[in-house]
């Protein structure tokens, strides 16, 4: 049975270092960074995704919910979001975490989750069950969620639920809305989560949108969630900054992972200088 530790989610400023926040992901397994990104970088972001966001439908079922819209395929439609994706404080969060054990990362998934008015609170879950719940052992930590605010994140308005110290819990728990605290930020600030970390969307009892970017990052020995290579094709893949490439999975991703033709790497079919 979990432990009921009542813990808080650690919080900072923008002048944080990613290694300090691996620290606070490592004890609590979250932490907010308040006021990351400027009013006006949320701005062009969500301008660029809104009739993206306006064209998608509701979600198909509870868990994706049934008013909410999970719009996708970020790097490809949305150019300012870039740099929200490749944050240097984040990427280096995330590559302290995941690089323990993997020798690189990558960029797993990239939604707007946009809850509408009446949006139901999601099931407290892990994000690593994707990976068809494999039994990850304690400590290895293969993800890193990020949840960028792109409105306020409020209680009421259906701020992410999370379970700080959950990460340490046993796995496949079936745990309450009770059990867990929301992560309320204010626009442009971002949440930080693990993989293992219990958490779900919250409940919107607004009659405003509660708007959020979430970006996750993986062990690039794993599957990712969203398939870069058809949310961002080769074409487009080749337009961008080659690090940025590198981190969507256009490069191996170990020794033997990810290669292409005869013994090519990613890089060489965007014919981007490596
Ligand atoms: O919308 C949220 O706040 C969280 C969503 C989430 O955890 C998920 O879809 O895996
Ligand atoms: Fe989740």
């Amino acid at each position: 049975m979990p432990s009921k530790i009542c813990m808080e989610i650690p919080r900072f400023n923008r002048g944080v270092s990613g290694n300090k926040v691996a620290d606070a992901l490592r004890s609590a397994g979250c932490a907010v960074i308040e006021c990351l990104a400027s009013e006006e970088l949320i701005e062009r972001v969500s301008e660029e995704m809104e009739p993206f966001i306006e064209a998608t439908a509701f979600g198909p079922d509870s868990f994706t919910g049934s008013n909410t819209r999970r719009t996708g395929s970020l790097i490809a439609r949305s150019l300012s979001s870039h740099a929200l994706a490749a944050h240097p404080i984040v990427v280096e969060a995330a590559t302290s975490i995941l690089c323990e054990k993997a020798t690189s990362m990558q960029l797993h998934l990239t939604q707007v989750i946009d809850l509408g008015s009446g949006a139901e609170a999601q099931t407290v879950h892990r994000d690593q069950w994707a990976w068809d719940f494999f039994p990850f052992a304690e400590g290895w930590e293969v993800e890193v969620s990020t949840m960028w605010a792109l409105t306020d994140f409020t209680e009421r308005n259906g701020a992410t639920r999370i379970i700080p110290g959950s990460h340490k819990w046993d796995d496949r728990l079936k745990l309450s809305y009770d059990e867990t605290i929301p992560a309320e930020m204010p626009r442009g600030s971002i949440l930080l989560w693990l993989g293992s970390t219990y958490h779900g969307g919250g409940r919107n009892e607004t009659d405003t949108r509660r708007t959020g970017l979430n970006f996750d990052y993986s062990a690039s020995f794993l599957r990712q969630e969203e398939n870069q290579y058809l949310a961002c094709p080769p074409e487009v893949a080749a337009t961008l900054n080659p690090d940025l490439a590198k981190l969507i999975g256009y490069t191996r991703g170990s020794y033997a992972l990810g290669y292409y033709g005869d013994l090519q790497d990613p890089m060489e079919a965007l014919k981007i200088d490596k």
